[in-house]
């Protein structure tokens, strides 16, 4: 999954639109997966599911949080997030087909709330670069 330079700058310039409501896409983003991907919840069974549980805006913004590393490194994502990269292989064990789900979320919120500026070459972009950043968070299991 390479990025090119006009993917890198589409990526750059839908993060700065997001700005500061990152957190808040996160947590939303994880409410929908939990809603329309049950299956997902049975990582976080010590967790109130619920949209808009304290647990789910913290997570949303420690998520949002990783992304925004990520962009901030986006010619050194496994670097940026070589620490989360251990934790997700090691430790949570995540079956990646749940990354994909979290991408599809995230770009769902995206497209509602920046509609305008959710060109389809920006969808494309982000879409490479969420991929991008789950396959740093699977590459290290086994
Ligand atoms: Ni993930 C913890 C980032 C996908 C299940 N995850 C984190 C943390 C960050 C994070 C940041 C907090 C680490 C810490 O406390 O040090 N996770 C990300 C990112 C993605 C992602 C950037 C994808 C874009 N995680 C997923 C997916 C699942 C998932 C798809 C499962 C469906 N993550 C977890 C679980 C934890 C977690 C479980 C621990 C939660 C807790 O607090 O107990």
């Amino acid at each position: 999954m390479v990025l090119s330079a006009s993917d890198k700058t589409n990526v750059k310039g839908i993060f700065a639109k997001i700005g500061g409501q990152a957190d808040d896409y996160g947590a939303e983003t994880l409410a929908r997966m939990f809603a329309t991907y049950p299956q997902t919840k049975t990582y976080f069974p010590h967790f109130d599911v619920s949209a808009g549980s304290a647990q789910v805006k913290a997570h949303g913004k420690k998520v949002a949080g990783a992304l925004i590393e990520a962009v901030n490194h986006i010619d050194d994502i496994a670097g940026a997030l070589s620490k989360l990269s251990d934790l997700h292989a090691q430790k949570l064990r995540v079956d990646p087909v749940n990354f994909k789900l979290l991408g599809q979320c995230f770009l769902v919120v995206v497209a509602i709330h920046q509609a305008a500026a959710l060109t389809p070459e920006v969808h494309a972009s982000l879409d490479k670069f969420l991929c991008a950043v789950g396959n740093v968070l699977t590459a290290k299991y086994r």
